[in-house]
C-alpha cells in the first residue's frame, strides 16, 4: 500500500518585539487552520515562532530575557494552539525558547505535537551559532548568550506511522544533522529558521543567502533520502531583514513547493514516502556501500 503524509510549512512574517503573545498565537492558529483546510496532516512553524528573534540584542536584565522564554509548554498563552491542533486533527512542530522547570536550563527548542494536541517529542538545537558578546565587525548574533547546546541528540519520533525528526536553523547547514537523523530512521525532517539577509562579516556573500539556504537542505534531503520541510520567519523584524524561502524538498533533492512571500504563508505538499526507497536504491544503499570504518574522523575530530 502506498504511503504518504501531507505536509504544510507555515512560514510567518516578522514578529515584532512589540507583538503580544496572544496575537502571535492567533496568527499561528490561523496558519494551522489554513494548513488543515488544504488537507495537511502535519505542519511546521519557524524557529522561536512565539517571539521576535531576540538574540539579535545584548540583553542583561534577567526578567527581560525570561520574558522571551516558555517555562511550560503548553502554557496559559499557548494552550489554544494545542487545542486547535486537536480540533483540526493536525499536528505541528513549533520552535520556541525553552526554560526548563527543574534546573532553569535554556534551550532553543522544537516540540512535535500530535493530532490529538499532546506532545510527541522534543528536539533541542545542537548547533548554536554566534557568540555570547557582540563581536566587532560581525552582525550581532548572541544565541550563545541565551542558549545551551542541545542535549537530546537527534531523536526521531513516530507520527501517524511516519518517522519524523527535527532540526533548527543553523543545524540545517551541517551534513551531520541529516545523516544522524537518517541513521536514526527519519523519513521526514522538519526545520524552522530565522536567517538574517545581511551579515556584516561577509557582505560580498549577500547575493548567495538564498542559495546557501536551499543548497544544504537539498543536499541533505538527497544524500539521506528524506523529505525536508522548512519554515522561515521572514521579512523585516525589528529593523533586521530575515530571508524567506520556506520550502518542501523531496528525497530527489528537488524543491517540491516554495513560499513566495515574506509574510504569513502556507505551502502544502503530499509527500510520497515510497520515493525514499526508490532514491535509496538508486544511489544510497547504505547497507551495501557505506564505509563507517573509513569515516572515523567525522566522529572523533571537531
Ligand atoms: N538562527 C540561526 O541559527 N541563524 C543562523 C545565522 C546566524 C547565520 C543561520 O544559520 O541561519
Amino acid at each position: 500500500m502506498a504511503r504518504d503524509l501531507t505536509i504544510a510549512v507555515c512560514q510567518t512574517g516578522p514578529i515584532q518585539k512589540s507583538a503580544q503573545r496572544a496575537k502571535t498565537v492567533d496568527r499561528l492558529i490561523a496558519l494551522l487552520e489554513r494548513a488543515a483546510a488544504a488537507g495537511a496532516e502535519i505542519a511546521v512553524f519557524p524557529e522561536l515562532a512565539l517571539t521576535t528573534f531576540f538574540p539579535r540584542w545584548r540583553i542583561d536584565d534577567q526578567a527581560d530575557i525570561e520574558a522571551f522564554f516558555e517555562p511550560a509548554m503548553p502554557g496559559p498563552q499557548t494552550q489554544r494552539l494545542y487545542d486547535a491542533a486537536a480540533r483540526l486533527k493536525i499536528g505541528f512542530a513549533l520552535g520556541y525558547a525553552e526554560l526548563t522547570r527543574v534546573d532553569g536550563g535554556r534551550f532553543n527548542t522544537m516540540d512535535l505535537v500530535g493530532q490529538d494536541g499532546t506532545l510527541v517529542g522534543r528536539y533541542r538545537k545542537i548547533h548554536v551559532p554566534g557568540s555570547s558578546e557582540p563581536e566587532p565587525g560581525t552582525t550581532v548574533h548572541l544565541e550563545r548568550r541565551y542558549f545551551e547546546p542541545g542535549n537530546l541528540g537527534f531523536p526521531v519520533f513516530v507520527y501517524r506511522g511516519v518517522r519524523v525528526g527535527m532540526a533548527i536553523c543553523n543545524d540545517r547547514r551541517w551534513p551531520e544533522t541529516y545523516r544522524m537523523l537518517c541513521l536514526n530512521g527519519a523519513e521526514i525532517v522538519l526545520i524552522g529558521y530565522n536567517t538574517p539577509l545581511l551579515l556584516d562579516e561577509a557582505p560580498a556573500l549577500a547575493h548567495l543567502r538564498m542559495f546557501h539556504n536551499h543548497l544544504p537542505m537539498q543536499a541533505g534531503a538527497y544524500q539521506n533520502t528524506v523529505w525536508v520541510a522548512a519554515a522561515a520567519k521572514a521579512g523585516v523584524e525589528d529593523g533586521q531583514a530575515l530571508i524567506g524561502g520556506s520550502c518542501i524538498i523531496a528525497p530527489t533533492g528537488e524543491i517540491a513547493a516554495q513560499a513566495m512571500s515574506l509574510d504569513d504563508e502556507v505551502i502544502v505538499h503530499r509527500a510520497d514516502l515510497d520515493l525514499i526507497a526508490v532514491c535509496r536504491k538508486v544511489n544510497f544503499d547504505f547497507a551495501s556501500y557505506r564505509r563507517p570504518d573509513q569515516y572515523r574522523l567525522i566522529a572523533d575530530q571537531v
